[in-house]
């Protein structure tokens, strides 16, 4: 019998996430908040730890100051058991500068895998919100005899140009044949039409190929240095890619509705919308999945609480999440998504909103269709979401579809 590989994974974590602007004007994208207690980053990381994966690093670049926090307090993991998850900022060893890209990134920390000697490695991105075992993945990845696989997963024709498009080879499903990254012109697929398959960002390496593939693309000074532009083109060119169909992959406790479910949460409507998936009565996305937990920072605080104000008007939350430490006193709350020690006070009406941490509503105060960022305040009777043209008037951020988002800390007057 052989050994069992060692395995070695990377976390991309140093993107800018510019279209999830204001909530990253401070913060790198996998720091963002998600689902009340959750930062966008501990999906990925606790998908690989419930693979029985424990050597991680995040490559971090980007506002990485909170992500650095969440990831030591919240990823702490046992030495004994010679597991770890530590953050790694651009470490300039090939001059000063930080990562051009996320295959610059790996490149500038070679050292890490060197030192590691793992036989696979698996790099990941940050900000997705889904469930994978990474084990079956690795499996297909061993079977196939590929030095590079890519994880795929169906995904509307008319989102192409935001993904990888990877064409499979017609003889052999398990290998690439092409591999467009964000094409403004992809096909669908043979039998369905209307999708293409996207890569997830999602890839595992013999470690050797790795280094090479980096190596010979840092020496090309044309090149962007991109994990999907740049790295697996070089294995697809060379027929050396493999896939693995996310279709296959089955996660222990998934139900029908979210054994496929796999979201980029990299806009802002598809940031809200994800939260909206979560509180729908039949989750689309069950966070309550006991046997692959999604792991989130421990708060020390005392339970959420829904009272009556000081004139009896009633607290009480309807298909929402409301984290530990929130007070909702004479509040209503629907369709919502609260983060951990908000207070909203008498009077007040919050729906189809996303709240983060330490907001404060004044009474009778009222939000619909908005997301708020950590500490904005909002005094007795204001409004936000109600009123678009004040919203944009006060340098508010509108999506198109109307949602009003306010950045970190703001006051908003009535
Ligand atoms: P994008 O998400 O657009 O597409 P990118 O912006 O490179 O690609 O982000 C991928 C991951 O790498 C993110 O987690 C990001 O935070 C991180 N990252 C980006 N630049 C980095 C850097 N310089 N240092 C460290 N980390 C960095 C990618 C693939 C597509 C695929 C989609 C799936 O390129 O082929 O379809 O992901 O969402």
């Amino acid at each position: 019998m052989h050994a069992a590989p060692k395995i070695f994974g990377i976390i991309l974590a140093g993107g800018e996430g510019k279209r999830l602007m204001p909530l990253t004007a401070d913060r790198a994208k996998p720091a963002v908040p998600f689902g009340g207690q959750y930062r966008l980053i501990d999906f990925a990381i606790s998908n690989l730890i419930n693979s029985g994966l424990g050597q991680l690093v995040v490559l971090t670049q980007y506002k990485s100051h909170s992500l650095d926090r969440h990831i030591s307090q919240t990823w702490r993991m046992s030495p004994l058991l010679d597991s770890y998850v530590t953050s790694v900022p651009a470490q300039q060893r090939l001059g000063k500068r930080w990562f051009s890209g996320s295959a610059d990134a790996i490149l500038q920390s070679l050292n890490l895998i060197n030192d590691e000697k793992p036989d696979i490695v698996i790099v990941i991105g940050a900000d997705h919100v889904y469930r994978m075992d990474f084990r079956q993945m690795l499996d297909s990845h061993i079977a196939s005899g590929a030095r590079a696989t890519v994880a795929g997963i169906r995904q509307p024709l008319s989102m192409a140009n935001q993904f990888g498009v990877i064409d499979v080879e017609p003889t052999d499903p398990t290998k690439i044949r092409q591999f467009l990254e964000k094409p403004q012109d992809a096909t669908g697929l043979a039998d369905a039409p209307h999708e293409v398959l996207a890569s997830m960002g999602n890839y595992i390496f013999d470690t050797d190929a790795l280094i090479e593939a980096v190596e010979a693309d840092g020496e090309q000074p044309t090149s962007n240095h991109d994990m999907g532009g740049d790295i697996i083109p070089y294995f697809v060119a060379r027929g050396e890619s493999g896939v693995y169909d996310m279709k296959l992959n089955d996660v222990p406790g998934s139900t029908d509705r979210d054994r496929d479910y796999w979201r980029d949460v990299g806009t802002i409507e598809s940031f809200f919308d994800a939260h909206m998936d979560l509180i729908s009565t039949l989750p689309i996305f069950n966070l309550y999945n006991t046997q692959w937990p999604i792991h989130a920072q421990t708060l020390n605080s005392p339970p959420a609480k829904f009272v009556r104000d000081s004139v009896g008007r009633i607290g009480n939350a309807i298909d929402s999440i409301v984290s530990l430490g929130s007070v909702l006193s004479g509040t209503h709350l629907e369709r919502s998504v609260v983060g951990p020690w908000t207070l909203a006070g008498g009077g007040s009406t919050i729906t189809d909103s996303v709240l983060f941490d330490h907001v404060r509503v004044g009474q009778g105060a009222r939000i619909h269709r908005a997301i708020l960022d950590k500490n904005v305040v909002l005094a007795d009777g204001a409004t936000v979401g109600v009123d678009r043209e004040r919203d944009a008037h006060r340098g508010f951020t509108i999506t198109d579809t109307g949602i009003t988002v306010v950045g970190k800390g703001i006051h908003v007057d009535a």
